[in-house]
């Protein structure tokens, strides 16, 4: 049942432009669990920050492994105008979502309040409702343990905006890879 990540880029790949469509692959997701052990080789951990580790990427879409060790937490922020679905390959991980009360973009003025929330694991599927799409995502210290998730992004991006609750700013942010294909980047310090 459960499936290795090269046979879930062969099934990803497959979908034809047209029905690359936030339905078809959650579901394609749901059905196709992938086996930690086929995505061990591309786990760095960093005591300093989440990591996020490239699998594969092209002009569709991105896959990412992402290892959270206990307590990190991601920024609250959106991913542009980019698809996403992840699932929880090992641990757990929980997701909050947050709706904007007031914005004003010209100030980088925002604020949040936070709407539903859920928890991840055991490679059950998940996606980032475009209605709705600042989140955070926190593998929380009461968790306590490693988690680690698998990310698809379509399309691929590389910036995002980044959102602080204690000052209501908001902000954009770059982002970049830990590791590629299993190799740690240059300038990289775990
Ligand atoms: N989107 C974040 C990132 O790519 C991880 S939180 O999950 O959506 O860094
Ligand atoms: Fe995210």
């Amino acid at each position: 049942m459960f499936v290795s990540v090269e046979k879930l880029l062969d099934g990803l790949r497959s979908i034809p432009e047209e029905k690359f469509t936030c339905d078809n692959v959650y579901r394609f997701l749901s059905e196709n669990p992938v086996d930690t052990d086929s995505i061990s080789k591309y786990f760095f951990w960093s005591e300093n920050f989440y990591t996020r580790n490239l699998i594969y990427k092209d002009e569709r879409f991105e896959v990412m492994a992402i290892c959270w060790e206990k307590g990190q937490i991601s920024r609250i922020h959106n991913h542009w105008d980019q698809k996403c679905w992840m699932m929880v390959t090992t641990g757990k991980l929980r997701g909050q979502n947050f709706k904007v009360l007031d914005i004003d973009e010209k100030k980088g003025f925002c604020k949040l309040a936070e709407t539903d929330q859920f928890d991840l694991s055991d490679c059950l599927a998940a996606k980032v409702e475009l209605e709705e799409p600042i989140h955070q995502v926190l593998n929380l210290p009461e968790f306590d343990e490693r988690a680690v998730s698998l990310h698809i992004y379509s399309k691929p991006y590389d910036k995002c905006l980044s959102y602080c609750r204690d000052t209501d700013t908001f902000k954009e942010v770059s982002l970049c890879y830990t590791s590629i294909d299993g190799k740690l980047c240059d300038g990289i310090k775990l």
